[in-house]
């Protein structure tokens, strides 16, 4: 699919600026947002996502779907993917926090919110990205979990829109690729990127925590603890807490 951009100065949150401005855009294209500010960053569950001016990457990409598509929700994680194959290619070695924390030495270095909006049977997806690309340790220390990005690893600066060219395409094409057959494609690379596979994690749910060995990935992209009383349990959303 080809893209329409859209570059902001500054906006509260990308995520917003696509869901109220959907209607304008071309159905037919991916619109790409960013901001070089933004004010009111959102990640999951309404927490906070923060950012600095021109130092991080905040993107919304928004596009249409047949709402039958096959594990529609697990299209977030193709987005972190796409990134992780991006830092790849730049000779880094990113894992995935399940769901889609794009991680740097067991350090958040990205996040992914991903919001469907289903009208009979179209979904207008509102995929967002948040990225450290140039922060400083200072701004890291903020954070209220172990966070990095890419100048604090590396130590260099990095071009932002140099990434987010290449981001761009990689999504693209993964993204064909997942509209034609789902997330089963990605299972095993994605399942392969996992960090604490086999390990004993702390699973938050929304309402409970639960206590097991995270064991693998289904096919369509969930999580499955295994529970000491050797039960499996499959989880759609939540967090791991414990690391
Ligand atoms: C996320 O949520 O990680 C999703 C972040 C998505 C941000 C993008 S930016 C473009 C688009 N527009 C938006 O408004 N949002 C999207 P979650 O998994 O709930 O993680 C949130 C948690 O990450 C916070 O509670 C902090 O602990 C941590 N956090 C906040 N800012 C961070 C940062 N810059 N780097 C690393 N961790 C951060």
């Amino acid at each position: 699919m080809e893209f329409d951009d859209i570059f902001l100065k500054t906006i509260d949150s990308t995520q917003d600026y696509a869901k109220k401005n959907v209607s304008s855009f071309d159905k037919k294209k991916i619109t790409c947002i960013s901001a070089k500010e933004q004010t009111k960053g959102r990640g999951r569950f309404n927490r906070e996502w923060l950012t600095e001016k021109d130092n991080n990457l905040s993107v919304t990409f928004c596009f249409q779907l047949k709402s039958k598509t096959l594990h529609l929700t697990s299209i977030s994680h193709i987005i972190a993917l796409s990134f992780i194959n991006c830092l790849r290619a730049k000779n880094l070695d990113p894992k995935i926090k399940w769901p889609n924390d794009v991680m740097l030495d067991n350090k958040k270095l990205s996040g992914v919110l991903c919001e469907i909006q289903t009208k009979n049977d179209i979904s207008d997806v509102f995929l967002g990205i948040g990225i450290n690309v140039n922060n400083s340790t200072e701004f890291l220390e903020k954070i209220d979990q172990r966070a990095t990005s890419l100048k604090a690893f590396t130590n260099k600066t990095w071009d932002k829109d140099e990434l987010l060219e290449i981001l761009k395409k990689e999504f693209s094409k993964n993204l064909e690729m997942f509209n034609a057959k789902g997330f089963e494609p990605f299972h095993e690379e994605f399942e392969n990127l996992l960090l604490y596979k086999g390990e004993k994690i702390t699973f938050f749910d929304g309402q409970k925590q639960y206590i097991g060995c995270l064991h693998s990935i289904s096919s369509d992209g969930k999580l499955n603890l295994y529970m000491p009383n050797k039960e499996m349990i499959t989880f759609a959303a939540g967090d791991i807490i414990n690391k």
